[in-house]
């Protein structure tokens, strides 16, 4: 059985998952709307990533005998300024996301939950490949700029990211 505290701090993170889902598709429409749709679909299969690491969340709270409370989700923004913009803003909410990781982690050693610890080192397995993968976009970005032909050539590349 899990313990009230964990479950509460599980659903919080349920919410940061699915709203990191949300925002990502803000983004990606944002990506869109300035055609970039190669940016866009990276944007997409991440949101998509990102409803799966609810609800792996979702699984592991219900395995556990404890009690799902979804949350309402909070509306993202709707511009999010150039493309190198995105990926900063990116990077500064994966960043985030890492410290809610850390910190749960560190509840779930404090309480002696030894499941919610083992479950939990996935996501802080998950997040050095997320600040990782991001951070890589943003140098890149930064080396090209967001004027002309090579920006295009990386939105070429990021429409070729497979299906999560
Ligand atoms: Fe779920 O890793 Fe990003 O937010």
């Amino acid at each position: 059985m899990i313990s009230k505290t964990m479950q509460a701090a599980l659903n919080a993170q349920i919410n940061l998952e699915q709203y990191s889902a949300q925002l990502y598709l803000a983004m990606g429409a944002h990506c869109t709307g300035k055609s970039f749709k190669g940016f866009a679909h990276w944007l997409k299969v991440q949101a998509t990533e990102e409803t799966a690491h609810a609800i792996r969340l979702m699984d592991f709270i219900l395995d556990r005998g404890g009690r799902l409370e979804l949350q309402a989700l909070a509306a993202p923004p709707t511009d999010f300024g150039g493309v190198i913009q995105v990926f900063e803003a990116i990077l500064a909410h994966e960043k985030a996301i890492t410290g809610k990781i850390n910190a749960l982690f560190q509840q779930a050693r404090q309480e002696q939950d030894h499941a919610s610890e083992i479950a939990l080192q996935w996501y802080v397995t998950e997040q050095v490949e997320e600040e990782a993968r991001v951070g890589e976009i943003v140098d890149h970005l930064h080396a090209v700029g967001d004027q002309g032909g090579a920006i295009w050539y990386l939105d070429s590349r990021m429409g070729k990211r497979g299906r999560a």
